[in-house]
C-alpha cells in the first residue's frame, strides 16, 4: 500500500467495525469531568466512524510528551490494556504531531489516529453530494500533506530502496507532486461548484431567510422538519448527520413565507481545513437575514458547545449577524434549575422541543417578527462619506428627516432591525439590543 492509499484510516461501511481505545492527557487547569465529557464525545465520534470503544485511559500531565504524547510508562500500560481488550486502534483526543503518531505506532504496534483524522474520516463517509465529496477530499489532502512529508522523510533520506524512487525522484517527491496537483484540481472544481451555488442563491434573493446553525446533534434538522411541517431532512442520533445545506419553505400563520436553511454541525476542534473547504457550504448561512443558533439544553456541556459554535461563526465572519439563540430538547431536561440558569445567562433565548413540538409556534412567530415586522428607527449623526455609504446600501433602508449642520448630517435610519443593525455595523457604530 502506498502512502496515499493508507489515508482511509477506517474501513468503509459494510467491512465490519473496528475496536478502539481512547486516550487523553488531563492538563493542570482542566477538571477531570470535562476531559471525561470530551472522551464521551470522542466515543460518539468513533461510533459514528465505525469503531467500538472498549476502554479509555487518561494521564494527568503538565503538558503532553513531545515524542509520544503520553509518558512512556503510560504508553506501555495502554498497549497492554489495548491488547488485552482486543483493540486494534488507538484514538487520541488532541491533535498529534506526525512524529508522535509514528512513535506511538512503533511502540504500540497498533494503528494510531487523532480527533481531526477521525472527524475527517466521518465526513468522508457521510459525504453524498459531489460538492461535499470534493470539500472533504480537499480537507483530507491538506491535513495529510505535512504528515506525508514526515511519513516519507526517513525513507527519502536513504536515497533509494526498491519502490521508493521514481526516475530521478524520491517517492516522497512523487507523492507530494501528485497531492499538490490534486489539491489544485479540487480547488478549481470547488470554485466552479461555488459559482453554481451563487447563481442558485441569487435566484432566492429577496425572500427572507433564516439559517439553523449549531453544535452537531443538537437537533437542527429535526427543527427544520418541525418548522416546515416536513419529515424529509435526515435526522440521526449520530454526529454529522447533515453535511449539505438543505432549504425548506416555512409558512407563518399570517401567510408569509420565509426560507430556512439547515447547515452542517460544528464540533470542538473542528479541523480548520474542514472549515476552510466547507466555507462555501457554510456561506449559505452568510446570506441569511437571521442566524438561529440551536443549542442542546439536555447536554451537560451545552455552554461550552455554545462557545465552540460562536468560535466557528467568528471564523466564518458571521459573528455580527443578528442571531437568535434557541435551546432545544427541553423535554429531556428534568431539573428546572438548569432551565432557570440558562434563562438567566441568556435572557433573549427561546426554549423548545423539536421532537415533541413544544413552543415551535413561538419560535416561528419570533422568526417572523425578526424577518418581517420588527422595524427599527435610529437617530444618527453621520459624515457626508457615511451618508454615501448608507445610500449605497439602499435596499429596505429608509433615510428620513435629513438635516445638515456644519458638515454633519442628522437623520433617522429606518427599516427591518437586522438591516438597520447591519448598516450600523458597516458604519462602525454600536448596535442596540
Ligand atoms: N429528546 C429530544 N431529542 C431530540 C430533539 N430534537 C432532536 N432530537 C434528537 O437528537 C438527535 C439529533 O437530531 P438531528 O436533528 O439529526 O440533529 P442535527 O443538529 O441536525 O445534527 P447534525 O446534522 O449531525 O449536526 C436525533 O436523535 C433526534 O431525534 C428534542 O427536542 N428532544
Ligand atoms: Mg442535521
Amino acid at each position: 500500500m502506498n502512502s496515499l492509499e493508507s489515508m482511509q484510516v477506517l474501513p468503509t461501511e459494510g467491512e465490519g467495525r473496528e475496536t478502539a481505545m481512547l486516550a487523553a492527557v488531563v492538563g493542570p487547569t482542566t477538571p477531570v469531568w470535562v476531559v471525561e465529557d470530551h472522551l464521551d464525545e470522542l466515543e460518539a465520534l468513533a461510533d459514528t466512524a465505525g469503531a467500538d470503544v472498549v476502554g479509555r485511559m487518561t494521564q494527568p500531565r503538565m503538558k503532553p510528551n513531545v515524542a509520544t504524547y503520553l509518558g512512556s510508562g503510560k504508553v506501555s500500560e495502554l498497549t497492554h490494556e489495548a491488547k488485552n481488550k482486543g483493540a486494534n486502534l488507538l484514538i487520541f483526543d488532541e491533535d498529534l504531531t506526525p512524529v508522535q503518531v509514528r512513535n506511538l505506532e512503533q511502540k504500540t504496534g497498533l494503528k494510531v489516529i487523532d480527533r481531526s483524522a477521525l472527524i475527517l474520516d466521518i465526513f468522508a463517509r457521510r459525504a453524498r453530494t459531489a460538492e461535499a465529496k470534493v470539500q472533504v477530499e480537499l480537507a483530507q489532502l491538506q491535513y495529510y500533506m505535512p504528515r506525508l512529508t514526515k511519513m516519507w522523510s526517513h525513507l527519502a533520506g536513504q536515497q533509494g530502496g526498491i519502490g521508493f524512487r521514481g526516475p530521478g525522484e524520491t517517492q516522497l517527491e512523487v507523492d507530494r507532486r501528485i497531492v499538490t496537483q490534486r489539491i489544485t484540481m479540487l480547488r478549481k472544481k470547488l470554485e466552479k461548484i461555488g459559482q453554481q451555488r451563487e447563481t442558485r442563491r441569487r435566484s432566492r434573493r429577496g425572500t427572507p431567510t433564516a439559517a439553523l446553525v449549531g453544535y452537531t446533534n443538537v437537533g437542527k434538522s429535526t427543527l427544520l422538519n418541525a418548522l416546515s411541517g416536513t419529515k424529509d431532512a435526515f435526522v440521526e442520533n449520530r454526529l454529522f448527520a447533515t453535511l449539505d445545506p438543505k432549504w425548506r419553505q416555512v409558512g407563518s400563520e399570517s401567510g408569509r413565507q420565509f426560507l430556512l436553511i439547515d447547515t452542517v454541525g460544528f464540533i470542538r476542534k473542528l479541523p480548520h481545513h474542514l472549515v476552510a473547504s466547507f466555507r462555501s457550504t457554510l456561506e449559505e448561512a452568510q446570506t441569511a437575514d437571521v442566524i438561529v443558533h440551536v443549542a442542546d439544553l439536555s447536554h451537560p456541556l451545552f455552554e461550552d458547545q455554545i462557545v465552540q459554535t460562536e468560535k466557528v461563526l467568528k471564523e466564518l465572519g458571521l459573528e455580527e449577524k443578528p442571531t437568535l439563540l434557541v435551546f432545544n430538547k427541553i423535554d429531556q431536561v428534568d431539573n428546572p434549575a438548569i432551565v432557570d440558569k440558562a434563562r438567566q445567562n441568556h435572557p433573549e433565548a427561546l426554549f423548545v422541543s423539536a421532537v415533541k413540538g413544544m413552543r415551535i409556534w413561538e419560535l416561528r412567530d419570533v422568526l417572523e417578527e425578526r424577518l418581517f415586522v420588527s422595524k427599527s428607527d435610529v437617530d444618527l449623526e453621520v459624515t457626508p462619506d457615511q451618508l454615501k455609504l448608507l445610500d449605497q446600501i439602499g435596499g429596505s433602508l429608509e433615510l428620513r428627516n435629513k438635516q445638515w449642520h456644519e458638515g454633519v448630517i442628522q437623520l433617522t435610519l429606518s427599516g427591518p432591525k437586522p438591516d438597520v443593525d447591519n448598516a450600523l455595523r458597516t458604519l462602525g457604530m454600536p448596535v442596540r439590543a
